[in-house]
């Protein structure tokens, strides 16, 4: 089911992903173990869990079963519950957790509130969504059709994607997976972009990229093998700060490719990306 909710009821979902995220985001910081380690791996070593991800997570999942008990879940460490009311909550608790690990303060607590299939890719997109990096106390928010913002020291500000049109003036942002053979074709492609382009930039959480591109920090961003809960509140920033955020062939924006920023540089962007399958 895929119907959008009213705009009185967006301006209230927006509010409760700001107010969830802020949340998590005080927990993982105010609740970081002094000697934190490595709770467990997932795909690969490299690809870690902390017990701060499922303590935010848990947190997430409580608050909305308590505030939206109709509404579906889909969280990075394995929060999943049906949808009775055709929005389904896409929630990363910590993204960025390498950063977070290394204390690099560069991770963020991601919140969406989605329609559609979340399971099929294509199937769904955010229509509220809220990036907190407690780091440097920054709240980007969106919902559909109301814009894209960014809260700072008690400001909020209006958001636009850059207006750059030109690759080789270009400031890109990209990432590396957890797979050390698709690490290798990753780097393949960053060498064959590095002087087509301004400069790479790799800041670890794709959420906070996207919201970069969404701010105008970045001129484009793009990157494979990101899951639902790292791109879908990051992408609807993107999109109400008047970017576009595509997949492979432009089509719809997924684990192939994620490919974020102005129309005019993810046409000049994609034929490179594209021509690189990364799977
Ligand atoms: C991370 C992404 C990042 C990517 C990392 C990892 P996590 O998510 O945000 O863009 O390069 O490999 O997938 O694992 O920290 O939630």
């Amino acid at each position: 089911m895929d119907t959008t909710p009213a705009p009185s009821e967006l301006v209230a979902l927006e509010q409760l992903a700001c107010d969830l995220a802020l949340e998590a985001g005080r927990l993982i910081v105010d609740e970081r173990p002094d000697r934190l380690g490595v709770a467990a791996t997932k795909s690969t070593a490299t690809d870690v869990v902390t017990v701060m991800d499922q303590r935010s997570e848990e947190l997430l999942r409580t608050r909305l079963e308590q505030l939206r008990p109709d509404d579906g879940l889909l969280g990075e460490e394995g929060g999943s519950r049906q949808s009775r009311s055709g929005i389904t909550w896409v929630v990363d608790p910590i993204d960025g957790t390498v950063n977070y690990l290394y204390q690099l303060p560069a991770y963020a607590v991601s919140v969406a509130a989605c329609v559609g299939d979340v399971s099929v890719s294509g199937g769904w997109r955010p229509v509220v969504g809220a990036v907190v990096n407690p780091m440097t106390d920054e709240l980007f928010h969106a919902r559909q059709g109301g814009g894209a913002h960014l809260r700072h020291a008690g400001r909020s500000a209006q958001l636009s994607v850059s207006n750059q049109t030109d690759l080789a003036l270009s400031l890109v942002g990209t990432g590396f997976g957890y797979d050390a053979a698709k690490r290798r074709k990753q780097a393949a492609l960053v060498g064959e972009l590095i002087d087509q382009v301004r400069d790479i930039r790799r800041a670890g959480s794709a959420a906070l990229d996207l919201c970069s591109v969404g701010a105008g920090r970045l001129d484009a961003y793009y990157e494979s093998g990101l899951n639902a809960w790292d791109q879908a509140a990051g992408r609807l920033v993107v999109t109400e700060a008047g970017g576009v955020v595509v997949g492979r062939s432009g089509g719809a924006p997924d684990a192939d490719l994620v490919l974020a920023g102005s129309r005019a540089l993810v046409d000049r962007l994609a034929p490179v990306v594209d021509a690189r399958p990364l799977g």
